[in-house]
């Protein structure tokens, strides 16, 4: 009866976020216009990808340096053609998102990784949100149509005069909202406001996304750790010390697996639903790592917290941080509560 229900009676994301919202008296639905808006984005670039990822296969029967046709030779003109889709993707994911971030009314600061300099939205389409988002990450596996993601998240404004980047640089304990969509094989929308992590998966024949994941729960430890060892002969000793216990543990108990897509989206995804670690930590080449505090580490941070896992710096919860600029990096470390304790004690005890 419960599967029935659920076929029948479709939460949709705008239905669960007003439910939500409804909660808080003064609220007056900013905030569901505004995700309205971000859903609009997402579902443009999971259209956008699945057709690039039509072109590869349709273009892979031309893969070879010349083709042939009516015994004349031609260079592999439709591969390079390709090449130039995928850089484009990027940028055409993030126009997407600064164009219904501002068209919403409902956003006054936005701070995007492709944009060097942070957009603000001119007074008379201005709003109390600040959003700061990566549109397309990832990247580097479009071209093998492995899965990437947009990652958000975001800020009030406390006050209503002219909007300043103060707005975005604050720690991510102050988000209202944080989330994720996967472009994968299924396009999925995972989201918290602050109450638990929900998740939505797009039905493409409705083009909703619908609640398919209530309240995640991410186990307390996981057998599963996911980081770069390409990176391990540059690592500071409590990183190496933790993955080497992750290998071979000394405590009798199995060792974990290894599983690295190289999209922070699939990565975190994957330890959000199945317990583990995801680390990205810093190595003598990167000091501060890779990924980027405001539209990688903080919505990632919220939401293992909202789903009962933590996230860390290795000197302190990632949360805590403040960013001094917008495109700041930091190491992490997030997943299962258990996992990211024991990171935590190995560098507690490097100090
Ligand atoms: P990008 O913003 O250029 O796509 O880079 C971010 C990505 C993350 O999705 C992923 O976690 C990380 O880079 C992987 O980096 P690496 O290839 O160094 O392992
Ligand atoms: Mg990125």
């Amino acid at each position: 009866h419960e599967a029935d229900a659920y076929r029948t009676d479709l939460m949709t994301i705008t239905r669960f976020v007003l439910n939500e919202q409804s909660k808080y008296p003064e609220s007056r639905g900013d905030f569901t216009i505004l995700l309205s808006n971000i859903v609009l984005g997402c579902k443009f670039v999971c259209s956008a990808v699945n057709k690039v990822t039509f072109r590869i296969l349709k273009l892979g029967w031309f893969g070879q340096a010349y083709w042939t046709c009516r015994g004349h030779k031609y260079p592999g003109m439709l591969i390079m053609s390709f090449g130039e889709e995928q850089k484009k993707l990027d940028v055409l994911s993030n126009d997407v998102f600064v164009k219904a971030l501002v068209s919403s009314g409902r956003t006054s600061v936005l701070v995007s990784e492709e944009d060097e300099e942070a957009t603000f939205v001119e007074s008379s389409k201005r709003g109390k949100y600040c959003v700061v988002f990566d549109p397309l990450d990832g990247s580097s596996n479009i071209d093998c149509g492995v899965s990437i993601g947009t990652i958000f998240g975001i800020y009030t404004m406390e006050h209503s005069d002219e909007p300043t980047i103060e707005d975005v640089l604050k720690p991510g304990n102050e988000m209202v909202a944080a989330g994720y969509c996967m472009y994968g094989s299924s396009c999925m929308l995972v989201l918290s406001t602050g109450t638990g992590v929900h998740g939505f998966t797009l039905d493409p024949s409705l083009g909703e996304f619908i609640l398919t994941h209530p309240d995640i729960k991410i186990p307390n430890k996981g057998n599963i750790y996911s980081v770069n060892e390409g990176n391990a002969q540059n690592w500071d000793g409590p990183t190496t010390k933790y993955v080497e216990r992750c290998k071979y543990p000394k405590d009798g108990s199995p060792a974990k697996s290894l599983r690295y897509v190289g999209s922070m989206v699939a990565d975190v995804h994957r330890t959000l639903l199945y317990g583990g670690i995801f680390l990205y930590p810093a190595d003598k080449k990167s000091p501060n790592g890779k990924l980027r505090v405001l539209y990688e580490v903080f919505p990632m941070a919220f939401l293992m917290e909202q789903a009962g896992g933590q996230a860390f710096t290795g000197k302190k919860r990632a949360l805590d941080l403040v960013p001094k600029k917008i495109h700041e990096r930091s190491p992490i470390f997030l997943g299962s509560y258990d996992d990211v304790e024991e990171i935590k004690a190995l560098y507690a005890a490097e100090e």
